[in-house]
């Protein structure tokens, strides 16, 4: 099918819906902070739907709170193609993680309604409720049930540390939608997105074509000893809870290094209790974050550090609670859709390369159900989940011209 004329997305339209977002949750460094189903998620919710909707879209919502913002084509009974990503943030959450690839989605219709360009399929903008499982754990949850991985009971009833779920909160801000979550069918599934490390960046190339996404495994621990007083304890005598947890943070670190030079471990919570500086630490809370692009060294990273917390525990004499409660292998997307994502690149003519993501998306669970594949920009500096993160305007408007080209292909469209 031949690229009608005058392709091409509106750059600035694009940067300047991606900084009012990011007004919705601003931080004084410059980030956003909008926790998943907070009523700063609301808000950006809202604006997306009033954005959508002065588009001509129709927008549906979910029983996990997904939304999918409908432009009509001209055989409305196909499957749709879908692209977008997800509004909520890490606590230290940056202006692009996520909402980029919403609002790259909003600018591939705007650009088709200035075009005045009918696709033969409808495409849908999504918006998937807590892709980032900071409030709420997991990640991805709301494409994990889109995806078949999570069932609605289980997605609905995930509570955020006050004991709130999911479910609760989605009725409370108005996004406990009607509709089934997924069983429909999905013609292909593009998400755009920055690269959140310092590859693209480091080689100059304003496109990465998303081949695989590595592996994940989050695990919660407790680790159980005895508080006591920190005068009168005689140091033989103690089962200092806190001295296993930095046992604990050695072992994990030396495992993601012991497997590099891909391998990723990080521990990013740790509650102490009673958190008195004159009582020795009785219990402790972590959490273990694991990845690589091959499950079978993720698995040996796994069997390690449970062998290696097991005989912490042991020396010191606390007792364990470890509980593995997120997993995905690592996924290759669909090769005719990453092929419409190259050929989408080629065309505009900017440099690119191939790349594994090393975080999560929701691409990651649409891949389950739907042909898939993900575009990258490259991000200042590498850094993301962090205020600072950032990215140049020439990069949003690649991968917004890449995404139309590659939606398009899908999509299907008149001359
Ligand atoms: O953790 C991740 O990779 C994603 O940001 N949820
Ligand atoms: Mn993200
Ligand atoms: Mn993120």
């Amino acid at each position: 099918m031949s690229e009608p004329k005058n392709l091409s997305i509106d750059g600035k339209r694009l940067w300047d819906s991606l900084m009012d977002m990011a007004k919705i949750g601003a931080t004084e460094k410059g980030g956003c902070c909008r926790l998943a189903l907070t009523d700063l998620d609301k808000r950006s919710r809202d604006l997306f739907v009033r954005w959508c909707e002065d588009a001509g879209c129709t927008t549906r919502v979910d029983k996990m709170g997904n939304i999918f913002a409908r432009r009509a084509g001209r055989n409305n009974d196909l499957a749709p193609v879908i692209t977008g990503s997800h509004l909520d943030t890490q606590p230290t959450g940056g202006r692009f993680d996520g909402v980029y690839g919403v609002l790259a989605g909003l600018e591939v219709v705007r650009s088709l309604n200035d075009l005045g360009l009918e696709t033969e399929r409808p495409i849908e903008v999504a918006v998937w409720t807590n892709e980032e499982g900071s409030r709420f754990a997991p990640a991805m949850v709301a494409s994990g049930v889109f995806g078949g991985v999570f069932d609605l009971e289980y997605g609905l009833s995930r509570a955020d540390a006050d004991g709130k779920t999911m479910g609760e909160e989605l009725a409370r801000i108005g996004y406990a939608g009607e509709d089934e979550v997924g069983k429909r069918d999905v013609h292909a599934y593009f998400e755009t997105h920055i690269e959140q490390g310092p590859i693209l960046e480091a080689e100059d190339k304003p496109i990465g074509i998303v081949t695989d996404a590595q592996g994940q495994r989050w695990y919660e621990l407790t680790l159980t000893g005895v508080e006591s007083h920190a005068g009168p304890t005689p140091m033989a005598r103690r089962k200092d809870a806190l001295l296993g947890a930095a046992r604990v943070v050695e072992l994990v670190n030396r495992t993601g290094l012991d497997n590099a030079p891909v391998a990723c471990a990080t521990v990013g919570m740790l509650n102490v209790h009673p958190n008195s500086r004159n009582v020795i630490p009785g219990q402790i809370f972590l959490t273990i974050d694991f990845r690589h692009p091959d499950d079978e060294v993720l698995a040996k990273m796994d069997a390690t550090m449970r062998a290696g917390v097991e005989k912490i525990c042991a020396d010191i004499g606390l007792e364990l609670e470890l509980e593995q409660i997120f997993y995905y292998a690592p996924i290759h997307f669909d090769d005719a859709c990453i092929d419409a994502v190259r050929k989408g690149a080629e065309e505009c003519g900017y440099p690119m390369r191939d790349i594994v993501s090393g975080a999560g998306h929701d691409a990651c669970y649409m891949a389950n159900v739907a042909p898939t594949s993900m575009i990258f920009i490259p991000c200042v500096d590498g850094i993301s989940h962090n205020e600072v993160e950032d990215a140049k305007p020439e990069w949003i408007t690649a991968g917004g011209e890449v995404l139309l080209r590659a939606v398009l292909d899908k999509a299907g469209h008149a001359v």
